[in-house]
């Protein structure tokens, strides 16, 4: 590959970028109308107009960003996250246009986000995986029988889904039907597909992935876990590595069942495998994604691999160069997602023009934006301004770094979740590593000191 065009905007463009110019890679940027003043515009060699504003018009435009890649002579396509990253139909078409699509095969992607078949293939290697239906669950009837015999609660998942939409919990029989219903539809008009499985129901767990990378030959290697249950609404907000609630032991189990299923399928490519860990430490395959993800910087700072650099090299056909990646991480890392809403009034969007700017810096901190001063944030897009990215020699270092560094940060013209990050930095559970994914619907957020 010579010249890499990035089908994406934001932060993650501009990242992709910059592992590209340290390969002396040429790279294309494409842009809505709406993201004119966008950095990976200005930083990437040449940038092309797609389309208006709405993703389906510009992002999501697959004519249109193949022929931003043909006029450019553009040999290869990062995708990032989020967009095309996990369209099959993109990667499909982009290889059959003699362009090399920087992620899995296009089999592959399809083959993973089917929910159920992902279960089946992991289990068959070996990885232990959440208990439910084997297939899917064709009926409220069935759902029911089923839900009796596993016992109360459980939750429906829509098969072609994944983080967390076209999902019901279902506490007690009474409820079924409906929830049966409801997620179905939700199923068929979020997904095109109604087909529904079953899980049983973990009330309290963690969620926990673990990173990997392919090289196609059938060989995967696993870069530790992220913990990644600070979430609100399925959205993460702060993402650690390593977990405080995995042991070296526990690594090596979580690794290794990881690694088990993704070489059973021949992985190529970065990956993640999700987790459900419960309080008693077992652990549970929940589902894989199969594109580089947002909260990676926390692995790379750990392991001292640049992930998106090894997608590149695994893409042009040469090996991964952390072979002989340890399982043991160096230090802990920590990133909060500084999003441009406002959580004093539930976390709402927040466009608008930044009128100051200044990113923190120093040993252990890493700022990866697309933001500046007098940079208007579109409202189009997801409200990702920054991530904030920590290193410390251990856990308490990052905390007490991550709590420096969000001192520094410097956004005003938009309400942030820097405020946020602040108040949970300081925490007493979190302090302690003691949460779950519900850590934020038990939390009582303090409201700014005038
Ligand atoms: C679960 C679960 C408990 N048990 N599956 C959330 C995102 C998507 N990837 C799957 N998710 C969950 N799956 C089983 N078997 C808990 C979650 C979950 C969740 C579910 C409902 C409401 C809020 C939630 C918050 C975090 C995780």
């Amino acid at each position: 590959m010579k010249k890499i065009l990035i089908a994406n905007r934001g932060e993650i463009a501009l990242r992709v970028i910059r592992a590209c110019k340290e390969f002396g890679l040429q790279t294309v940027a494409v842009y809505s109308t709406a993201d004119t003043e966008c950095l990976h515009v200005r930083f990437a060699d040449e940038a092309v107009c797609i389309g208006g504003p709405s993703p389906a018009q510009s992002y999501l435009n697959i004519p249109r960003i193949i022929s931003a890649a043909e006029i450019t002579n553009a040999d290869g396509v990062h995708p990032g996250y989020g967009f095309l990253a996990e369209n099959a139909e993109f990667a499909d078409i982009c290889e059959s246009h003699g362009i090399t699509f920087i992620g899995p095969s296009a089999e592959m992607i399809s083959h993973m986000g089917d929910k159920i078949y992902a279960k089946n293939v992991m289990k068959k290697a070996g990885c232990p995986v959440i208990p439910g239906s084997e297939g899917g669950v064709e009926s409220a009837d069935e759902a029911t029988e089923m839900a009796k015999a596993m016992g109360f609660p459980v939750i429906l998942k829509a098969a072609a889904g994944g983080g967390g939409r076209g999902m019901r919990v279902v506490w007690e029989e009474s409820e079924i039907q409906k929830a049966f219903s409801a997620a179905q539809t939700e199923a068929e008009v979020g997904f095109g597909n109604p087909t529904l499985y079953m899980e049983k129901f973990f009330e309290r767990p963690r969620h926990i992935e673990v990173q990997l990378l392919g090289n196609g030959k059938g060989k995967v290697i696993a870069l530790g876990e992220r913990d990644c249950s600070i979430q609100r609404k399925h959205q993460k907000l702060i993402e650690e590595s390593p977990s405080p609630a995995v042991n070296p032991e526990l690594r090596t189990k979580m690794v290794n069942a990881a690694i088990a299923g993704a070489e059973a399928v021949g992985y190529r490519s970065a990956g993640t495998v999700e987790f459900l860990l419960d309080e008693d430490g077992s652990f549970y395959f929940m589902e894989m994604n199969t594109r580089i993800q947002v909260e990676h910087p926390v692995t790379e700072m750990v392991y001292g691999v640049d992930l998106i650099k090894e997608q590149i090299r695994v893409a042009s056909g040469d090996d991964i160069r952390h072979t002989h990646a340890t399982t043991e991480p160096i230090g802990h890392a920590i990133e909060c997602r500084i999003n441009s809403e406002d959580p004093f009034k539930g976390f709402r969007p927040t466009p608008g023009t930044i009128t100051s700017f200044h990113a923190p810096g120093g040993l252990g901190v890493r700022v990866d934006t697309h933001v500046y001063a007098g940079y208007k944030i579109p409202p189009f897009y997801d409200s990702l301004m920054a991530k904030l990215i920590v290193h410390g020699f251990d856990r308490d270092e990052a905390l007490s770094r991550m709590g420096r560094a969000l001192e520094e940060f410097i956004i005003e013209g938009v309400p942030t979740t820097i405020p946020f990050h602040q108040q949970v930095m300081v925490h007493p559970d979190f302090v302690k590593g003691d949460f779950t994914t519900h850590f934020l619907d038990d939390f009582v957020f303090k409201p700014e000191e005038e």
